[in-house]
C-alpha cells in the first residue's frame, strides 16, 4: 500500500471513528407473506432480535408458527415426525422446538410479532386447518429458514405495556387490555407449550357460541369477527411479544394446541378467555 491510500484509509478510519455513538440497534424486520398454500420470506436471516410481519394475502386465516430443527434434523426428518405425532396422536418429537412466531390475522391484515432468535436450522409452518379440517402444513405450508449468527450487536427487546402469562390452561393479564395500540409480552410460565390467538367475537356470540362450534368438529361459521394475532406455539420458559392495536369490544384469548395427554385443543381444556377491552 502506497503512502497516499494509507492517509485514505487512516481518514476514512478517522471519520467512521468521530460519527456518534450508534444509538440501540433496532430489531431487524422481517416480512412473510402467507397465501394458500405457502409463505414468502427469506431463506437465511441473521441471528438476534426480529420483528416478524405476517402480512395475510390470502383468503383463509394463517399464522407462521417457527419451529426449530434441534439435534442437526432436516425437513426430511420434520415431516416424518409429523406423520408419526399425527398418526399415533401424540406429542411432536423433543427435538421440535417452538421459537413463536406472529399469529393469525384477517385476510388483508397485518401481525407483528417480535422475538430473540438464536442461530440455527427452522421451519416455518402453518398448523390451521382447511374447511375440510387438513391442516395446512399438510397441504406444503412450510418454509425452511436458517438463521446464522449475527454479527452486529443485537436490539434491546421494546418495552412492553402488559404481560400476559400462559399458563395450564389459562392466560393471566398482569393488567386489564385497554384500547389502542399494544405491546404485549408474553411467556410461557406452563408445562407444555402454548399459544395465544386473539380474535373479537361477533356481534351478539359468546365465549359459550365459540366453545360449541369447538365442539362441534369447527364446522359452519365462526362465532368471531376479526383476528387480531398473537404469538404462536412457544416452548416451556419461552416468551415473545406482539404488537396489536384494540378497538372497543369483547375478544376472546385462545389456544388450540393439543394437549399433551389427551390431544385435544387446549380450548377444550379452558384455554379459552373472554375480555372486554373498553
Ligand atoms: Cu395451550
Amino acid at each position: 500500500m502506497n503512502i497516499r491510500r494509507l492517509a485514505l484509509a487512516s481518514l476514512a478510519w478517522a471519520v467512521a471513528c468521530s460519527r456518534p455513538a450508534p444509538r440501540a440497534a433496532a430489531p431487524s424486520v422481517v416480512t412473510i407473506t402467507t397465501t394458500e398454500y405457502a409463505f414468502v420470506l427469506p431463506d437465511t436471516i441473521p441471528a438476534g432480535l426480529t420483528t416478524f410481519r405476517l402480512v395475510n394475502q390470502g383468503k383463509e386465516l394463517h399464522h407462521a408458527s417457527l419451529v426449530r430443527l434441534r439435534d442437526g434434523k432436516t425437513i426430511a426428518d420434520f415431516h416424518a415426525g409429523l406423520a408419526a405425532a399425527m398418526k399415533n396422536h401424540t406429542p411432536p418429537p423433543a427435538w421440535m422446538g417452538f421459537a413463536g412466531g406472529p399469529n393469525a390475522v384477517t385476510l388483508g391484515d397485518t401481525a407483528i410479532a417480535t422475538q430473540l432468535l438464536e442461530p440455527g436450522s427452522y421451519v416455518f409452518v402453518c398448523w390451521i386447518p382447511t374447511l375440510e379440517g387438513v391442516p395446512h402444513v399438510l397441504k406444503g405450508m412450510l418454509h425452511p429458514l436458517v438463521v446464522t449468527a449475527g454479527a452486529t450487536p443485537t436490539a434491546a427487546e421494546p418495552a412492553a405495556d402488559v404481560t400476559i402469562k400462559l399458563t395450564d390452561y389459562d392466560f393471566q393479564l398482569s393488567q386489564p387490555l385497554t384500547a389502542g395500540r399494544h405491546v404485549v409480552r408474553v411467556e410461557n410460565a406452563g408445562k407444555q407449550v402454548h399459544e395465544i390467538v386473539i380474535a373479537a367475537l361477533a356481534p351478539g356470540k359468546s365465549l359459550q357460541d365459540f366453545i360449541a362450534w369447538e365442539q362441534g368438529g369447527e364446522k359452519g361459521p365462526l362465532p368471531t369477527g376479526e383476528w387480531l394475532g398473537g404469538v404462536t406455539n412457544l416452548d416451556v420458559g419461552g416468551h415473545s411479544q406482539f404488537t396489536t392495536n384494540f378497538s372497543p369490544g369483547s375478544y376472546l384469548l385462545l389456544c388450540f394446541w393439543p394437549d399433551v395427554k389427551d390431544g385435544k385443543p387446549h380450548i377444550m381444556h379452558g384455554m379459552a378467555k373472554e375480555i372486554t377491552i373498553s
